[in-house]
């Protein structure tokens, strides 16, 4: 997705340009200024229909259902506290669901979990008086970060704490 964005925000970015520098250069005289106003308000008309269409088309998978039912596997209750977390077990197998259940017990925290890389592998909000699910299935062994990504408060940056994904059976 995000190179998808990249092309896209660069070839904004040329027509962008392309226009600034004929606007610059074009010879005195070469514009009609009433057909230039036309094609300024359509302009402006249809990049806001599209802005407008775009903006609607992102929150077409939105609200989620909430997650319900049956929790696949091992179930990991973590609750976030200034400025740590609480697991009730720090260690899962490779390969087997694992449903966290995340809650609070002050602020609002970020739940999330990272891999042995440092690469976000999901997140959720965790909201005072909810509990936030996330299934989640390991693919390999290793030691993994959590970590809080929401700021609540002064020790924010130390909240973090270990899971360890060992080898699945
Ligand atoms: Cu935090």
């Amino acid at each position: 997705m995000q190179p998808v964005v990249l092309i896209i925000t660069v070839l904004a970015m040329a027509a962008i340009a392309a226009v600034f520098a004929w606007a610059i250069w074009a010879p005195p005289g070469a514009v009609d200024p009433e057909r230039a106003e036309r094609w300024r308000i359509r302009t402006i008309v249809a990049l806001t229909l599209a802005g407008v269409v775009l903006a609607a088309m992102t929150l077409v998978p939105w609200p989620h259902a909430p997650q319900a039912g049956p929790t696949p596997g091992i179930v990991v209750h973590a609750r976030g506290y200034q400025w740590y977390w609480e697991l009730d077990r720090d260690t899962v197998p490779a390969g087997t669901p694992v449903t966290f259940l995340a809650s609070t017990a002050d602020v609002t925290h970020g739940f999330g979990v990272a891999d042995p890389q440092g690469r976000l592998l999901f997140q959720v909000q965790v909201i005072p008086g909810y509990v936030s699910r996330v299934d989640w299935t390991f693919d390999r062994p290793g030691t993994y970060r959590v970590i809080c990504l929401e700021y609540c408060g002064i020790a924010h940056h130390e909240m973090m704490g270990q899971l360890t994904v060992q080898p699945g059976v």
